[in-house]
């Protein structure tokens, strides 16, 4: 169906004037749709291959927004800027299948801010960290137990481990032989891997309700203000670990290079805006986390940058079929900007200890 017609079978004001691709997501096909009179719409086709079940995921989304719009509103936060507002197709659900099958739903579009790919000031970097922890805070009391597990296992890094070893095993594209040198990297840190969840199986680490997907471009910085106003992409809020969130955003934004960045030597932790983002994450989760949970913050950046790519270079021996490339390789290239900065970490591992503390 025509991106035009899609958006018509929402209750959307004004007509349609312009459908276009946007953002730099890597999973869901995303489009800005703008209108007659100025407004702004987001429509996403659902990646189903990956998200299978787009009822529990809407279900989740609805109820973790409309649990977020209270806290906003009780906090005198304006919920329509703060949190997304998900729009219902004209028979009131909350997502259109069209004919082929694939799976549409529709954001109103947040006005006046802006997603970046890379940080640009440290200010913003440090604003999008009290964000999410703040985030955190908002959902400490929220029953986690209504959340449906999105994507099972999504950061159990041991499990990444083992579909890893599967993918270089079944090497369905005979890729596995050019990475032999990655491959061993991820297998001498194998020991590594279930650390954190031994600490949660042990009782020494809290279950929270985490986002599990903390890059920078996942949140919308206000364009005026520089405040970090909304978190978004919340197709991964599941109960999970702080140390997660916390290490998902190192990864991609205390990294000075770009996930994909093709020279690795440019690739390495930015001290400075690692400390930048415990500081805001910490004022952010408001003196909630555990010393545990504060002494996991390292090990948090250092397994979500060595599963992410353990996740891109099991994909690449898939033959690209989990994250969106455009171009030959890319998947190859941001697993290597990732074991780089996994290396980085590990030079620096005990001013990161130190500055957490
Ligand atoms: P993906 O799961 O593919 O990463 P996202 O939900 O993160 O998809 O959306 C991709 C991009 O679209 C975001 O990084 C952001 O720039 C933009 N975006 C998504 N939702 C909104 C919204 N409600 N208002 C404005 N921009 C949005
Ligand atoms: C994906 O959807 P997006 O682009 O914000 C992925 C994350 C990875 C990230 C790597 C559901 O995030 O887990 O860390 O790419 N999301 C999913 O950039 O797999
Ligand atoms: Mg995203």
């Amino acid at each position: 169906m025509e991106k035009k017609e899609l958006i018509k079978q929402f209750q959307v004001e004004q007509d349609v004037v312009s459908i276009e691709p946007y953002g730099s997501g890597h999973i869901n096909h995303t489009y800005l749709a703008e209108m007659s009179e100025g407004k702004k719409y987001i429509l996403q086709g659902i990646n189903t291959t990956i998200f299978k079940n787009t009822d529990e995921l809407m279900e989740n989304i609805i109820h973790v927004t409309s649990y977020l719009r209270e806290e906003i509103s009780r906090m005198g936060g304006d919920p329509k800027r703060e949190t997304l507002t998900v729009v219902m197709t004209k028979d009131g659900r909350p997502y259109y299948t069209d004919e082929d099958g694939s799976k549409w739903r529709v954001y109103d579009f947040i006005e006046g801010a802006q997603t970046f790919d890379a940080v640009e000031s440290k200010e913003d970097f440090y604003q999008s960290a009290v964000a999410f922890g703040k985030f955190q805070a908002q959902l400490a009391n929220f029953p986690a137990d209504t959340l449906h597990e999105t994507i099972p296992n999504f950061h159990n890094t041991a499990k990444r481990y083992q579909d890893f070893e599967k993918a270089v095993e079944a090497d369905v594209k005979g890729r596995a032989a050019q990475v032999q040198e990655e491959i061993a990297f991820v297998r001498a840190r194998s020991k590594e891997v279930s650390e954190l969840h031994d600490m949660l199986a042990k009782g020494e680490l809290p279950l929270r309700v985490t986002h599990n997907d903390t890059k920078l471009n996942n949140i919308m910085i206000d364009s005026e203000t520089h405040q970090a106003i909304c978190v978004i992409d919340l197709d991964t809020v599941m109960p999970g670990l702080s140390a997660h969130d916390f290490g998902d955003a190192i990864r991609f934004g205390a990294n000075t290079a770009a996930e994909d960045e093709p020279d690795v030597s440019k690739v390495s932790l930015s001290l400075e805006l690692f400390e930048i983002y415990v500081k805001g994450f910490l004022e952010g989760c408001g003196g909630r986390l555990t010393p545990n949970e504060v002494k996991a913050l390292p090990m948090g950046a250092k397994m979500m940058t060595l599963e992410c790519g353990m996740r891109f270079l099991a994909d690449y021996l898939e033959g690209d079929v989990y994250f969106k490339i455009s171009r030959e390789k890319h998947n190859l290239d941001r697993c290597r900007t990732q074991f780089a900065l996994v290396a980085d970490m590990e030079k620096k591992w005990q001013q990161m200890c130190e500055l957490c503390q």
